[in-house]
């Protein structure tokens, strides 16, 4: 599917450090670079958008973090390969479709329409590859059918259809990157597997927590042919066959907002372990929620801010970035108005600043930024690095200038 048109990143002088961020299997920080069977070639899959209410701020926020982590990587010398899917097909897409009146695939072409807008409004760099879900269903069905071959998957009768198909999630017990090493323990698991898109209450599983690998077609529910007959796939699976088509493994990182780390990262982290014999990926990176009003942004519960509303309404597209960029990515946060407040009067002060630029190197500056993103991406401390810059009187310079552009995607001058 087609991606967004991709910001220019200017090359800086010398080369920028390979990050430690903080990944969720072992629960520590990590250096996140490719390792030795891609020599250069850093790899990133980003879950993406199920496309209705989007672009809201906390898709932003993720979706920045994951760019700003690319940055450092172009910065650091790799290439770098991206990935990311929009799930335009599962239930809520239909529930959603349905409840309005129009037809799934509608509101997903313009919901995916709209969100290429927002992410190129707010200059994020655009996935190498863009995928729907609809695009690899009969991919999908085939790694459902390897699964079943392997004993990985088996059928679950259903009472108005043929059997759907669940993954014995006790078959890549030791691979279970997360579940081995997080807090969550089994009764967490079971809620908030209930919670997200799981269905513990289904008579005929092996285990409650099972995942859906293949649901079979049901009256009035949109349904592939496929090698293992009509239907359309579970959620997890999608994203694990999308990487795998995609990107060399394991992925240096395999991203999202935190909400996703079980059981979605979890299960696509365990099918991808039962299809190939090996991890997906080396660091599973995850941002935090971003809240509204007391509860977490979400499209179910409808305390939105769109990034398309606020651009609407007259606010610069890099306020927003400056003003997520504020809060550390790995943070739960709340966003209030004094957010876009602050950053609007920030970007007032960089711009003026930006505006007589010395042909000076500013070596050390451009340290400091490239020091404090290659600690776990802290865009607010290299905020406040040039915040205290411009504080202290010290001229702006064109690298400076550029790096500002180049790591934190913000243009200060035409
Ligand atoms: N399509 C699936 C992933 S395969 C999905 O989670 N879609 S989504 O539209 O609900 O979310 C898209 C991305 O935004 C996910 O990475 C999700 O973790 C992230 N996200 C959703 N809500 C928030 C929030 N309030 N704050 C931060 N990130 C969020
Ligand atoms: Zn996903």
């Amino acid at each position: 599917m087609q991606s967004w048109t991709r910001p220019n990143v200017p090359r800086l002088p010398g080369r920028g450090i390979a990050p430690r961020i903080f990944d969720a299997a072992t629960q520590g920080l990590v250096e996140a670079r490719p390792d030795e069977s891609t020599p250069n070639l850093a790899s990133v899959y980003v879950c993406g958008i199920t496309p209705y209410d989007a672009t809201h701020l906390g898709h932003a926020a993720t979706y920045l973090a994951f760019d700003t982590l690319i940055r450092v990587w172009l910065d650091a010398g790799f290439d770098v390969r991206y990935v990311q899917n929009a799930t335009d097909i599962d239930d809520p897409l239909l529930e959603r479709a349905s409840r309005d009146g129009v037809d799934w695939r509608d509101l997903a072409a313009s919901q995916i329409e709209l969100f290429r807008g927002d992410m190129q409004t707010l200059s994020i760099i655009p996935p190498d590859e863009y995928v729907a879900v609809t695009e690899v269903i009969s991919d999908v069905a085939d790694a459902v059918k390897i699964l079943v071959q392997n004993g990985s998957a088996y059928p679950v009768p259903s009472p108005d259809a043929a059997d759907d198909l669940y993954f014995d999630s006790s078959f890549t017990l030791p691979a279970w990157h997360l579940g081995l090493e997080s807090t969550l323990d089994r009764p967490a698991m079971l809620q908030l597997n209930a919670e997200r898109g799981g269905d513990p209450l289904r008579p005929g599983k092996r285990d409650p927590l099972d995942p859906l690998l293949w649901r079979s077609e049901r009256v009035g529910e949109p349904a592939w042919n496929s090698s293992i007959g009509r239907g359309r796939p579970g959620w997890h699976v999608e994203c694990s066959v999308i990487a795998l088509e995609h990107l060399p493994t394991p992925l240096t990182v395999n991203g999202g907002g935190r909400d996703l780390v079980f059981p979605h990262h979890e299960f696509s982290a365990g099918h991808a372990a039962a299809l190939t014999g090996h991890a997906l990926a080396g660091i599973y990176a995850h941002a935090g929620m971003v809240a509204y009003e007391g509860e977490k942004m979400s499209k179910s519960l409808g305390n939105l801010v769109l990034v398309s509303r606020l651009v609407a309404g007259g606010t610069d597209p890099r306020s927003i970035r400056l003003a997520l960029l504020s809060e550390p990515y790995r943070s739960d946060w709340e966003w209030t108005d004094a957010h876009l407040r602050i950053a609007d009067e920030r970007l007032a002060s960089w711009t003026a600043w930006a505006a007589t630029p010395d042909d000076d190197d500013d070596d050390d500056f451009l340290a400091e930024l490239r020091e404090r993103l290659a600690d776990d991406l802290d865009t607010a401390g290299a905020i406040a690095v040039i915040d205290a810059r411009i504080r202290a009187g010290a001229a702006a310079t064109v690298t400076a200038v550029s790096a500002i552009d180049a790591l934190l995607g913000i243009r200060l001058t035409p």
